[in-house]
């Protein structure tokens, strides 16, 4: 106790002391957070609300990496007020000689929060590390009762001032913390929790600190009696090892080994473990943390580990002799398949980058480096079916890179996009100019008919698809140039796939799928994305894919006649023009005259076009590869669930 007496000491000389940033805000006071809250959680949208939960569970995380605390309950209460409770020692709440209490000075001065257990760092800690303080000031109200296996003392705050002075009001023989919470609705643009963001960020934080128990329960009053409340309880005695099984559990993929691979190093202070597990699909699947922050954008720790795995990977397969003593690996070709855990814990961490989520520590590389090479290769050296199956795997990845290379050229040998070298079933349009130009790719001949008769040909392109499409994940570079149905899209749209995917030579802005409104159709239009997705993933960043909606009906009555693209503007229209009104149903494209498809579905001035935007591109990643596994189910699921992709453009 004295020692966390001491840090605030330092705090309040460090006051009238140098002048640095930290000190400036101490001076400054929550104020200074109530005024720019987004300096301090990142933004007030719905990603710094949550923020303000994870501040919280940090402190209990700390609490139990230092030994103290085995159990962490969040609780999302009616009106969206936050609880969230541990078992470990309690905020001290001496007093110090200022006469403020220790749990006074968590609550209401900047940073005094990471200033505590001086010895032991700070391990865990937000994307921005703020700590207590800044949560009180972002909180309408905000309580705190500490248990120190004796009394529990109590605390409330408005708006990051006192409103209850320290108190005791009763007796308990278990230590812990709990603090409650409400989120100023002055300053968040919205105040309501999402159960899913904070499960799955809370059982992120319970696969990175192996054996804490984490507890989440939504006791918010259910919209429906039938509702299910929801709760979860996250507790992983294998922590980032059982990690890495779940992701590829998740994916719906076959192991190409069946035991996660675990390495752990230390050096000095900083720690670093690794878990690994190749799958048969081709997508690497690498989260890195750092201090339990997920470092998406990388850094030093993720550099080590690929230095190392392609020096270990080479080492065994000439060693082996799998390749030749001239042969080489790149490191690409191990990523392959690769669903990968990476968490290092770093005694002062450099957070880089435009988001700061990049790790700056030299050091940890090296550290990483040296583990991996040393215990990675011990564990194939006694563990050859594994290692074999791994370089194996890697080996068809280089051969595939070696193919794709080969078929590249081959195309560019025939000679630059000119008219020569587009595919047979590309009408081109007569413009040049790919802003104005519009390519609408069409399944089945008599629809591509009907679309290139029914077209503007000045700015509007037709490619007709035939041929049968090949599951695009499972096929990889060298097979989607050589795919008939394939290659002509990837030589119409002239952006090249993969790495090579150059916006600036996109032929057309606008590139529209035109399928019908089945299942035939639903399942055209998501092989088409998945393909984008997979192979020419810039184009669906930037918004150039888009869906054409043509119509399901036609109502008409005498000279009187409506397109209607749903059934809710079929209603609409039947009132309007009476019951008596007859209907067409459009079952395909194929139905229409080259006349009404244009009318309907091609004319800038009535058409309706979707374009796909990827809103969350990793929540869109998770769903795509359900999408494309085996399972035909998750498919089934993920057609359904595709209008959540589109936004109606101009209707
Ligand atoms: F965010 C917070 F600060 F309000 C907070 C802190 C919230 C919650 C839910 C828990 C905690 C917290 C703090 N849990 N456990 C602790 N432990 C300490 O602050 C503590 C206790 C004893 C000693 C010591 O050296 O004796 C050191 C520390 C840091």
């Amino acid at each position: 106790m004295s020692e966390n007496l001491e840090n605030i000491d330092v705090i309040d000389t460090s006051v009238d002391g140098n002048y640095d940033e930290s000190n400036i805000q101490v001076l400054e006071g929550l104020e200074a957070v109530r005024r720019r809250p987004g300096m301090y959680i990142g933004s007030t949208s719905e990603a710094g609300l949550h923020h303000l939960v994870y501040e919280i569970v940090d402190n209990s995380i700390d609490e139990a990496l230092a030994g103290h605390c085995s159990c962490i309950t969040v609780e999302i209460k009616e009106g969206n007020v936050i609880s969230v409770s541990d078992n470990g020692r309690g905020i001290p709440t001496g007093t110090h000689a200022t006469g403020k209490s220790a749990l006074e000075v968590v609550f209401t001065v900047l940073h005094a929060g990471g200033k505590f257990g001086g010895g032991g760092y700070k391990v865990s800690g937000g994307l921005h590390g703020v700590g207590a303080s800044v949560v009180n000031a972002l909180s309408e109200w905000l309580e705190v009762e500490v248990c120190d296996g004796e009394n529990i003392h109590y605390m409330r705050f408005l708006r990051g001032d006192v409103e209850t002075p320290i108190k005791i009001i009763g007796k308990g023989t278990e230590s812990g913390t709990k603090v409650t919470f409400k989120p100023d609705g002055e300053i968040f643009d919205t105040t309501v929790f999402s159960y899913e963001i904070l499960q799955k960020r809370l059982q992120q934080q319970a696969f990175l600190n192996a054996g804490v128990r984490i507890v989440l329960k939504d006791l918010r009053p259910k919209e429906n009696e039938e509702d299910e409340r929801k709760s979860d309880d996250f507790c992983y005695e294998g922590g980032i090892r059982t990690f890495v099984e779940y992701l590829n559990g998740k994916i719906k993929k076959d192991v190409v080994h069946e035991e996660v691979i675990y390495v752990s190093g230390k050096r000095d202070d900083d720690i670093a473990e690794i878990a690994m597990q190749y799958n048969d699909g081709y997508n690497a699947n690498i989260i890195s943390f750092a201090n339990n922050i997920n470092t998406t954008e990388g850094g030093m720790h993720e550099t080590g580990f690929k230095a190392a795995l392609t020096r270990v990977i080479n080492d065994y397969a000439r060693k082996s002799k799998m390749i030749k003593e001239d042969e080489k690996l790149e490191g690409t070709d191990m990523l392959e398949g690769l669903t990968c855990v990476i968490s290092v814990k770093v005694l002062e961490a450099q957070f880089e980058g435009q988001t700061k989520t990049k790790l700056g520590n030299a050091t940890v590389r090296t550290l990483v480096t040296n583990m991996v090479n040393e215990k990675l290769s011990t564990f194939f050296e006694e563990n050859p079916k594994v290692a074999r199956a791994i370089v194996g795997k890697t080996i068809d990845a280089a051969h595939a890179r070696e193919a794709a290379r080969r078929a590249k050229e081959n195309a560019r040998r025939k000679g630059p996009l000119d008219s020569l070298s587009l595919p047979g079933k590309l009408a081109d349009c007569q413009v040049k100019d790919p802003r104005l130009s519009e390519i609408y790719i069409v399944e089945g001949d008599s629809a591509a008919g009907s679309a290139k008769e029914g077209r503007d040909r000045r700015f509007q392109a037709i490619l007709a698809l035939w041929g049968k499409m090949l599951n695009v994940e499972k096929a990889r570079a060298d097979k989607i140039y050589n795919n008939d149905k394939l290659s002509p899209v990837i030589a119409a749209l002239g952006t090249g796939i993969l790495a090579d995917c150059n916006l600036e030579k996109l032929r057309y802005h606008k590139v529209v799928i035109m399928s019908d409104a089945d299942v035939d159709g639903a399942h055209i239009r998501t092989l088409l994305l998945t393909f984008f997705f997979r192979f020419m993933r810039p184009l669906v960043e930037a918004g150039h894919i888009y869906f054409a909606m043509p119509p399901l009906y036609k109502v008409y009555k005498g000279k009187n006649e409506k397109y209607c693209y749903d059934d809710d503007a079929l209603a609409a229209a039947l009132q309007e023009m009476g019951e008596d009104a007859k209907i067409q149903r459009f079952k395909g494209l194929g139905e229409m005259d080259p006349e009404e498809l244009w009318e309907t579905t091609m004319n800038p001035e009535n058409r309706v076009l979707a374009r796909v935007t990827l809103e969350d591109a990793i929540a869109a990643d998770e769903t795509f590869t359900l999408l494309m596994g085996e399972k035909v189910e998750p498919r089934r699921e993920f057609i359904e669930a595709n209008a959540g992709y589109v936004t109606n453009l101009d209707v």
